[in-house]
């Protein structure tokens, strides 16, 4: 969206942005926007003001008090890796990976932590596939590698009040929100511990200590419950965001068009995050919907929306504060995109041999956690040896709780009998 402008109020605009983005002059706004200093000029001579370009690369800005919100609403920004196509079609092999865009938000204390979360849920997903290859696991294993970046990023941007309804794939944010790790363990088991009293093999459980909700495995059916959970809290007069995921192929249900209608028309707090792994079981993007990007629906809602590379943790969590915030100010919902790749089938048993080989090696070289623990490394946050130590200290531990819990018995068969009401 370009907006057409007197020269003076470009001139305003350039100001705001040179003294808010911390550009001190004319030549860091231009390198910041990709453009030359006479470019700059020009748009300046000829009131001409890209506010799509200005938001994406000063997203630090309060564009909302400075355009207004019926304005923004009308863009959807977008941080895209460069080389990806929407799938099947093939994404460019040659194309450069840009380094991990670093957060104004975020400490280094708090860059360990996004990386230490990040390795428990690959550690966790790594050793869950090797013990259903062993039979040892119960039902399905629906592996999150490749959206570490996702889950840890966008958990992290709320407040522990907050309330978080995650789906099959977003083991991050159990590990964010602080969940022992033997009772996630004895969930995916089945064993005694377990958060569903043994009665279900993966994550759908309601924890409301840590107000972890869902995940209700019929797609989007979520989302409005979800979103009643935002109505609910503000009727009480509590200060709550809610963040909520859907699939790219979760999206495409009638339930996501009701939820994300009414949160609009509500302007609720929720943060809707549409995890695009560019498949829902074998079926790929383009036999799922039309659009380029699921967040282009954000203006037919009337909300806010954005799509950003996946496997950027900063860039996500970034993404999501910014979504976060808005929500608290009562500015509504937003419809997140994020673009990443589901590495594995869509369960174990499924191996995904349907994915054309491209788009495999594409992703591999964008792995999130090895693009994160580059960044780690290059800043001198931990050196490589400090990584593969924390890394060798999660797998033992991981090994010693799996030890521990696979000890324990499946439940009692009355169990199956317990808070069934018939
Ligand atoms: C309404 C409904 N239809 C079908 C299914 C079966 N199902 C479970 S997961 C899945 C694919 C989901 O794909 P997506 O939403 O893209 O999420 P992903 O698994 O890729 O993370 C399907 C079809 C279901 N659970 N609910
Ligand atoms: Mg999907």
């Amino acid at each position: 969206m370009e907006l057409q402008l007197s020269p003076a109020l470009v001139d305003r605009l350039l100001q705001v942005v040179q003294q808010g983005g911390g550009a001190n002059d004319e030549q860091t706004i231009a390198r910041r926007l990709g453009v030359s200093s006479r470019t700059l000029q020009r748009w300046r001579q000829m009131g001409r003001f890209p506010l799509k370009l200005f938001v994406e690369r000063f997203p630090e800005l309060p564009w909302i008090q400075l355009v207004g919100e019926e304005v923004l609403s009308l863009l959807v920004p977008r941080t895209l890796l460069p080389g990806w196509r929407p799938t099947p079609e093939m994404p460019d092999l040659d194309a450069p990976i840009p380094p991990i865009r670093a957060s104004h938000a975020l400490t280094d204390t708090e860059r360990r932590r996004l990386l230490e979360w990040m390795l428990w849920a690959r550690e966790f997903d790594l050793a869950f596939i090797r013990l259903y290859r062993q039979g040892r696991a119960v039902g399905g294993v629906f592996a999150q590698i490749g959206n570490e970046a996702v889950s840890v990023g966008t958990a992290f941007a709320l407040r522990p009040e907050d309330a978080i309804f995650p789906m099959h794939r977003d083991i991050g944010v159990h590990f964010v929100r602080g969940q022992e790790l033997q009772a996630l363990i004895a969930t995916h088991l089945g064993r005694q511990g377990s958060l569903t009293r043994g009665t279900d093999g993966t994550v759908h459980y309601a924890d409301p200590e840590r107000r972890i909700y869902g995940n209700i495995s019929h797609l989007g059916a979520m989302l409005p419950v979800a979103v009643g959970y935002a109505l609910a809290a503000r009727l009480k007069g509590e200060q709550t965001v809610v963040l909520t995921y859907i699939g790219d192929g979760g999206a495409q249900t009638g339930e996501f068009h009701e939820a994300v209608n009414f949160a609009a028309v509500q302007r609720l707090p929720v943060v809707f995050v549409i995890e695009n792994n560019q498949y829902a079981y074998s079926t790929p993007n383009r036999s799922e919907y039309a659009s380029t990007f699921l967040a282009d629906r954000a203006p037919g809602y009337g909300c806010f929306g954005e799509v950003v590379d996946g496997t950027d943790v900063e860039l996500v969590y970034d993404a999501c504060r910014r979504a976060v915030e808005r929500a608290r100010r009562g500015e509504g919902p937003t419809l997140l995109e994020t673009i990443t790749f589901r590495t594995r089938g869509h369960a174990e048993h499924d191996d995904a041999s349907y994915v054309p080989e491209p788009i495999r090696r594409y992703w591999s070289a964008r792995d999130p956690v090895e693009r994160y623990l580059t960044f780690i490394h290059e800043r001198g946050i931990l050196t490589s040896e400090q990584t593969a130590a924390l890394r060798e200290n999660i797998q033992l531990q991981l090994r010693t709780a799996l030890e521990e819990v696979l000890q324990r018995p499946f439940p009692a068969p009355e169990e199956a009998f317990r808070n069934v009401f018939l």
